[in-house]
């Protein structure tokens, strides 16, 4: 089919996720077809390297015939079977066990989603079954953060902080209350880095106690927010964090959807912020993003509670632990350990992706170049005055339109410009992504001074009045 035809097609029959589908359909969606280690191609054969890993999953890269032939071994041995009922199958058990040897030692079980959303629906409800169970039924508010993302699900989007998703499809799940981001670009730049981390941790600390200990069950975050524009807290915000949490008896989950497996060059964020969840989402980079699958991985005292006073769980999913999925984690799993890709990212390609990427900070248009692992944020900044553009111009979209157009898959978050690329990428590749990006800059900076001009003319201000 020509690219014309998929697009009307697409137009008239196919709802895309968050987005604005009038807007779409004047545009007309690019079509992707096909892909190999850390490219994509589109249907007018442009190939395109994608800083993304797909929507921060395709750790592995794509065109791993080990994944596809995982998938096809298990879906002829056996496509389908439940975990309910007393049932389970090899791959479920496999992976499990897998999970579990390489997540922190006391955490021993894996309940399986579908989805990083349905991991976090698990959550609140395993966090309110566990103090019910423990004969607290009043400890059920959660605590989460501005601008966080958790998913899209009823429960993923209250327990994220996405004001515009709040604003739509009426009231969120009660008993859920945000805090402050660790965001210092956006939100601290009045006081230090480490200043501003202390000051959001102590908003923690406010919550808990307007809202009283006995009331709350649980802290919910991401070790880096991913979606709210790969957001690296300040040095002290997490040991800040971790010395409010130990005063007072709540739950901690840290959301790995994002940062587990590896792309922090740690299995989990967590370990690399030192910190011990008593929850652990995932998704995403658990099957690099070859099949579905998600988890929540369950600390002894959560799981000991469940298992020993609580009776039938009633909770989950028709694709909890689906064999084929799981099966393809597990080669995933497997690959990674065989090609070393978490130190790889600990000890070489993530050190190299943040000296290269620093080198942007000398960008006019860049105010702040920050990463962390294989996680990496450009702020754009007008030249000018060092500060924000104006939002009617949409600099950040306008920078990822442009991006696309040198061959390159950035995404923007407002005029926050984030990277999340396949843990595989090579140094070579980490100079041609630096370089499309200054690129992509170079010219967006002479798109924006000619959008200010257009602005400022005669002409403007004449049809203006
Ligand atoms: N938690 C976190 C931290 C996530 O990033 C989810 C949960 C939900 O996972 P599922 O599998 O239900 O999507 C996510 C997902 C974006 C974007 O635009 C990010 C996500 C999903 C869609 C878009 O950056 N993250």
């Amino acid at each position: 089919m020509q690219t014309q035809t998929y697009r009307q097609l697409d137009r008239d029959h196919h709802l895309h996720p968050f987005t604005d589908f009038k807007a779409l359909a004047e545009e007309g969606s690019r079509i992707v077809t096909h892909a190999e280690g850390i490219y994509i191609h589109d249907s007018e054969g442009h190939r395109i390297l994608d800083a993304m890993a797909g929507l921060w999953c395709v750790n592995l890269g794509y065109g791993r015939e080990e994944l596809v032939e995982a998938a096809t071994a298990q879906l002829r041995e056996l496509p389908y079977y439940n975990n309910f009922f007393k049932s389970t199958h090899p791959p479920a058990v496999k992976l499990a066990e897998a999970l579990c040897r390489l997540a922190p030692p006391h955490m021993n079980r894996v309940f399986f989603t579908g989805s990083g959303s349905e991991a976090n629906d698990t959550v609140l409800r395993m966090v309110r079954r566990y103090w019910a169970l423990e004969g607290k039924p009043d400890k059920q508010w959660v605590i989460a953060r501005e601008n966080a993302y958790h998913g899209s699900t009823v429960a993923g989007l209250s327990l994220g902080g996405m004001a515009p998703m709040h604003a739509q499809g009426g009231p969120t799940v009660p008993k859920i209350a945000h805090v402050r981001q660790p965001y210092w670009f956006g939100e601290g730049r009045d006081t230090s880095p480490d200043a501003f981390g202390r000051e959001c941790a102590a908003a923690l600390e406010a919550k808990i106690q307007e809202l009283g200990e006995e009331n709350v069950a649980a802290f919910i975050a991401e070790p880096v927010q991913g979606a709210g524009g790969a957001i690296i807290p300040p040095q002290s915000y997490w040991p800040a964090v971790k010395e409010v949490l130990a005063r007072y008896d709540i739950l901690l989950v840290v959301d790995e959807v994002i940062c587990g497996f590896g792309r922090l060059g740690e299995w989990f964020g967590s370990v690399h912020y030192g910190l011990e969840p008593d929850l652990m989402p995932i998704a995403k980079g658990l099957s690099s993003g070859y099949l579905p699958i998600g988890g929540v991985l369950v600390g002894d005292r959560v799981a000991e509670t469940l298992i020993e006073r609580g009776g039938e769980f009633f909770h989950g999913f028709t694709y909890s632990g689906h064999p084929a999925c799981a099966a393809v984690a597990l080669k995933n799993l497997e690959l990674m350990q065989a090609e070393g890709i978490v130190e790889r990212v600990r000890d070489d390609v993530g050190p190299y992706l943040a000296e290269r990427w620093a080198t942007l900070t000398g960008h006019p248009l860049v105010g702040e170049a920050r990463s962390l692992g294989l996680i990496g944020a450009l702020e754009l900044v007008d030249p000018a005055t060092g500060e924000r553009f104006a939002k009617s111009l949409g600099a950040g979209t306008l920078c990822r339109d442009i991006c696309f157009d040198h061959g390159l898959v950035m995404r923007s978050v407002g005029d926050t410009m984030i990277i999340s690329p396949p843990l595989v990428i090579t140094r070579a590749e980490i100079d041609e992504l630096v370089r499309l990006a200054c690129e992509a800059l170079d010219e967006t900076a002479r798109r924006l001074a000619a959008r200010e001009q257009a602005d400022e003319s005669p002409l403007r201000e004449e049809s203006g009045s």
